[in-house]
């Protein structure tokens, strides 16, 4: 299935919104907007956008994890970690999600840098107030697709905390834009966003429905 949403038109938002965090722009940037905090509902209702500095590719996505991990944290952990919304600089690497699990590994972006999390140790699938964020190193928060073919309809076991692609083809795609944009040894910055992020720059509430206006 080939539904790769390219939007050249988002560029100079994106630029504005990560300058505000970054010094610096990298020739390949991976951005994401979380538009609804809870995970219970296992929908893939978040945006992630790869971008280099031409155009844009937008792939439907989750931000947070899913009702499975939710219910059953993994590792043991008193609950599922979703990452705090920020600037994360040199965060990740191109490599292989889950290199332990051939049947699920695939090329990805690896942490490798610090990610500020929280765990939802109510099991509500939201992290209130009350439940403390931390700054970790490691901990295997990847940006990579779900299913290898077509679009995934549910975020099910697809994410324990990693930011996931619904739309295989976007990943692909947005893997061969980064091979394309800069030498894939060298770290990217991962910025989490939340809709609200974007109001001053969008000059609308209506987020996801302007920046989905922009694809060609
Ligand atoms: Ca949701
Ligand atoms: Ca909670």
């Amino acid at each position: 299935m080939n539904i790769v949403m390219l939007a050249p038109k988002l560029i100079p938002y994106i630029e504005a919104i990560r300058a505000k965090h970054f010094p610096k722009a990298k020739p390949f940037e991976i951005t994401g907007i979380r538009f609804d905090d809870n995970a219970m509902d296992d929908k893939f209702d978040d945006l992630l956008i790869f971008s280099n500095q031409a155009t844009a590719i937008i792939s439907y996505a989750t931000t947070v994890p899913g009702k499975f991990w939710v219910q059953n944290p993994m590792g043991g952990n008193d609950g599922a970690a979703f990452i705090v919304p920020g600037p994360y600089e040199d965060s990740h690497v191109l490599g292989i999600h889950l290199k332990s699990k051939p049947d699920i590994a695939h090329e990805a972006w690896v942490q490798c840098g610090k990610i500020k999390y929280a765990r939802d140790v109510d099991k509500d699938g939201m992290i209130d107030a009350w439940e403390p964020e931390k700054n970790e190193y490691g901990n295997g928060l990847n940006i990579h697709r779900a299913n290898k073919y077509g679009i995934t309809p549910n975020v099910n076991k697809w994410s324990a905390g990693c930011q996931v692609s619904q739309i295989a083809a976007a990943h692909e795609a947005a893997i061969e834009m980064h091979k394309g944009s800069m030498n894939v040894k060298t770290p990217i910055s991962y910025l989490l966003t939340e809709a609200k992020d974007w109001f001053e720059f969008l000059g609308t509430e209506e987020v996801k429905k302007f920046i989905l206006g922009l694809v060609e």
